[in-house]
């Protein structure tokens, strides 16, 4: 399919070099946070030092997938209950052409590229890991949406019989997550179906799930089944578990603290127990590319 964003993001452009330790946004970061004389040092040891992948065995076992569990190591020795072949996923709503589509049709349609993204958890670390998938904008391109779409409502697989977590009620499941369009067209917004080359392990929610790399990475919701673009915001189940807590936008915003902890710093995991922290990013480094989208919102109200 002829893609319909030519990106001048290489995959040199992706490495977290440029997108993370851009010293402009870091000491502008630093000032106008007011942080310590420690971060400010943090901060200029990452400019020098620079970013690599987190290992895959980090990536791989230290996740976050309630259906599993609410442990770190839960998905990892859960989630191969999880039957994944045959995969479809249900495209409605306000779409042309609304259905059931089978994963291997969708892949046939998508391009299927390398992106090497920061992702930060709500929790307040932050894993850099490399990504093989498509962009989102492609798949609702090929769903065609319609001048009343919206916003985009996305359903985790709903399958107590596999997925252990789910006899907790610790989420209302299935797991739902939204994006404003807008968010959903951008380029950056991709919808992953491996990392580092492999198929996307069951843990990190295979076939298929979303990865926002501006945002918390609750709003990346694994193992999606269902599609639907709406003109409504849709809930989203971190936003039901905890409306003040969690908001629908959940954009990476050092200045907006977590009610229960600071968001102006992260620990980058990897290097074991020495998790080095560092100022948190507005919009996770990704400022350039997204802040034109919440121009004009105050994102205290809009969080
Ligand atoms: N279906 C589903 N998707 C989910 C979650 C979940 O519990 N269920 N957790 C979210 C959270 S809180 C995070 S931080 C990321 C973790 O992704 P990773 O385990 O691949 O790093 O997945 C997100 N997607
Ligand atoms: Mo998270």
């Amino acid at each position: 399919m002829a893609h319909r964003w030519t990106t001048d993001l290489t995959r040199a452009d992706l490495t977290p070099e440029r997108v993370f330790l851009n010293r402009r946004q870091l000491m502008a970061g630093v000032a106008g946070m007011g942080l310590s004389g420690l971060a400010a040092t943090a901060a200029g040891a990452a400019e020098e030092e620079a970013l690599t992948p987190n290992s895959y065995e980090d990536v791989t076992s230290y996740c976050n997938f309630y259906e599993f569990g609410t442990g770190k190591g839960d998905p990892s020795q859960y989630a191969h209950k999880m039957t994944t072949s045959p995969w479809s996923v249900k495209i409605d709503g306000l779409v042309d052409n609304p259905g059931d589509y089978a994963l291997e049709d969708i892949l046939s349609e998508m391009t299927i590229e390398e992106r090497i993204y920061r992702f930060r958890c709500v929790e307040a670390w932050s894993m850099v890991v490399p990504w093989n998938g498509f962009e989102l904008a492609d798949l609702l391109n090929l769903a065609g949406v319609q001048a009343a779409g919206k916003y985009v409502a996305f359903e985790t697989l709903h399958r107590p019989s596999e997925m252990p977590g789910m006899a907790y009620r610790v989420l209302d499941w299935p797991y739902r997550e939204g994006l404003r369009l807008d968010e959903a067209m951008h380029p950056l917004t991709l919808m992953a179906t491996g990392l580092y080359g492999k198929p996307l392990p069951n843990q990190n929610g295979a076939p298929l799930r979303l990865v926002v790399p501006w945002k918390y990475g609750f709003k990346s919701i694994k193992s999606i089944v269902r599609i639907t673009v709406t003109d409504q915001q849709p809930p989203t189940s971190w936003n039901m578990a905890g409306p003040r807590e969690y908001g629908f936008y959940s954009n990476v915003n050092p200045n907006v603290n977590h009610p229960r902890w600071s968001q102006a710093s992260e620990r980058q995991l990897g290097g074991g127990l020495f998790a080095k922290r560092v100022p948190t990013l507005m919009f996770n480094g990704y400022e350039d590319e997204v802040a034109h989208m919440y121009e004009g919102m105050n994102l205290r109200e809009f969080y």
